[in-house]
């Protein structure tokens, strides 16, 4: 075990504290840490730990010394698989999380509502719940990681992006599926992610319907991403090459924001 107190590094160099980080972490994801460039931000990400003197430089290191493993190898590689869990692990209650509190969520009507498709598509048809829920259904119980601190298992099923992608027609060799919500939140993913197996297009959450709470009618679920980049209330997905921004990006987190 690294003693972290004789890792630090006075004035917080930001390069240094990387390496530093980077000492404290497990082999595998040590490597692929490197691999991805070591960056500072990739570490803001993990430890929800913004670095601004060295008592922060501290606490970050104390975060990173306690993950795991299988959590570190799964936020810097976004190829693998996001572990999966069996339903005994399920969190209950889960939590609730967005820029407000539950009674100002959302309430949408899903028999009004439809998907809205447009961008670099062949076919840029609006989708109703009725047909979203048509499509073949997969079940994923894995962890949700947001960068307030807090994670919890969850199960959710729905239809993998990937296969929607392809039915709708869409170009996956451009750069983007950006996310606009009824709640004016919005998010870009990259188009690797949106392809990767278990990036879902959800409409349940456990047995039921996807409660109003976490996203009714659809949310994104990116297992292999931060929480918020799993957008929740969506309301159209756009195809494109074009950085469009997101509610946290635009606040200074990192778009890869790797889980
Ligand atoms: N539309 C919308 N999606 C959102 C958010 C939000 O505020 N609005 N918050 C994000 C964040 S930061 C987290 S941690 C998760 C929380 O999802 P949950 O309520 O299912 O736990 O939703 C993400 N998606
Ligand atoms: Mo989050």
């Amino acid at each position: 075990m690294l003693r972290i107190k004789s890792l630090l590094i006075p004035g917080v160099d930001k390069k240094l504290l990387a390496r530093d980080a980077a000492k404290l972490m497990p082999d595998v994801s040590r490597r692929r840490f490197i691999a991805g460039g070591a960056s500072l931000g990739a570490l803001t990400l993990l430890t929800g730990c913004d670095v601004v003197d060295s008592s922060s430089a501290e606490t970050l290191l104390a975060k990173i010394s306690k993950f795991n493993d299988s959590v570190q190898a799964a936020i810097f590689d976004p190829n693998t698989l996001a572990p999966t869990y069996s339903e005994k692990d399920i969190t209950k209650p889960f939590p609730f999380n967005a820029f407000y509190t539950l009674d100002e969520a959302p309430t949408v009507d899903g028999d009004a509502w439809k998907l809205e498709v447009s961008g670099l598509v062949d076919n840029k048809k609006s989708w109703t719940l009725e047909e979203l829920n048509k499509l073949p259904q997969v079940t994923q119980i894995t962890r949700h990681i947001c960068v307030e601190g807090w994670s919890a298992i969850g199960q959710w099923s729905g239809t993998p992006l990937r296969d929607f992608l392809k039915l709708i027609g869409a170009d996956t060799k451009a750069k983007y599926v950006w996310f606009r919500c009824a709640d004016d939140y919005y998010s870009p993913i990259d188009m690797p992610t949106a392809l990767h197996p278990q990036t879902q297009i959800t409409l349940r959450f456990g047995n039921e319907v996807l409660p109003r709470a976490y996203g009714y009618p659809i949310k994104i679920r990116i297992p292999t991403k931060l929480g918020f980049k799993n957008p929740k209330y969506v309301v159209s997905m756009e195809v494109t090459n074009d950085y469009k921004g997101g509610y946290w990006e635009d606040q200074g987190y990192n778009s890869f924001s790797g889980s």
